[in-house]
């Protein structure tokens, strides 16, 4: 898979994307990262990006065309129509779905936007996805361009170990993980939960299911409402409920 990057900020990539799994996958040449400076499709001696907003106000715009001639020179592309993703806070929020989805794709290419904004004509003449990473505000996309590049390029097969596999991801079935131990057995008084010890692997996978669901219910109530769930976690969550509302009391 391979990823178009248009960004005023080039150097932002260099650390997060060649580390780890990723620069792994990029050695391996499972990931291709392609980044392509906006600056350098900008014309006149100073190659100005920005403009003052017609209308006046206050702030500066992001300008259409450096960012078209970049996409049209390095991204645009007859064989392959891959998306073009906006990082921004009006976009849909990401979520391990919409990961999962771009992650079929041949390729991504992802615009940065600054400042305060952006030529709306960026969106009407090559844009087809706007994606927002949370309601929060960031100082430009690259943050939130290497947030989905991560997130999607780990779910490319190969790119993750086994031992890594998505599928014991908190979310692969709808809840969250489970907890997790490693040695020591016992820390500052804090032991291991006894079944992990036990080698009854029955009973530890049903240990496990039960803090899934115990979790979920605590922390993401809305997850248990958006899944499906079969008749053993419905069960196992009535189960749980009871638990509480006995330690409540
Ligand atoms: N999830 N930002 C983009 C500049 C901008 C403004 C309007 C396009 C249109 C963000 C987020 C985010 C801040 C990135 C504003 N670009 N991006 N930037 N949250 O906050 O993705």
């Amino acid at each position: 898979m391979y990823f178009n990057i248009l960004t005023l900020f080039p150097e932002m990539f260099n650390g997060p994307l060649n580390e780890s799994m990723i620069g792994r996958a990029q050695e391996n040449d499972l990931l291709d990262i392609n980044i392509i400076n906006i600056r350098d499709y900008a014309s006149g001696k100073h190659q100005v990006t920005d403009d003052a907003p017609y209308g006046g106000g206050a702030g500066m715009v992001m300008k259409v065309e450096p960012v078209y001639k970049a996409w049209e020179d390095k991204c645009r592309n007859e064989k392959d129509s891959s998306p073009v993703i906006l990082m921004s806070p009006q976009g849909r929020k990401l979520n391990q779905e919409i990961v999962k989805d771009l992650s079929a794709q041949e390729g991504l290419t992802v615009i940065c936007g600054h400042y305060e904004g952006f030529d709306d004509r960026i969106r009407s003449s090559i844009v087809t996805d706007e994606i927002s990473i949370g309601d929060y505000v960031l100082t430009g996309g690259e943050l939130a361009a290497m947030v989905l590049i991560d997130a999607v390029a780990r779910m490319i097969p190969g790119v993750l170990g086994d031992e890594n596999s998505v599928i014991n991801d908190s979310f692969y079935n709808g809840l969250l993980d489970y907890p997790h131990y490693t040695r020591p057995r016992s820390f500052k008084g804090m032991e291991v939960p006894e079944v992990l010890l036990s080698g009854n692997h029955a009973e530890i996978d049903k240990w496990r299911q039960q803090e899934s669901l115990k979790r979920t219910l605590l922390r993401r109530p809305d997850l248990l409402e958006m899944k499906t769930l079969t008749d053993e976690e419905i069960e196992l969550l009535e189960d749980i409920k009871k638990d509480l509302k006995v330690k409540k009391r």
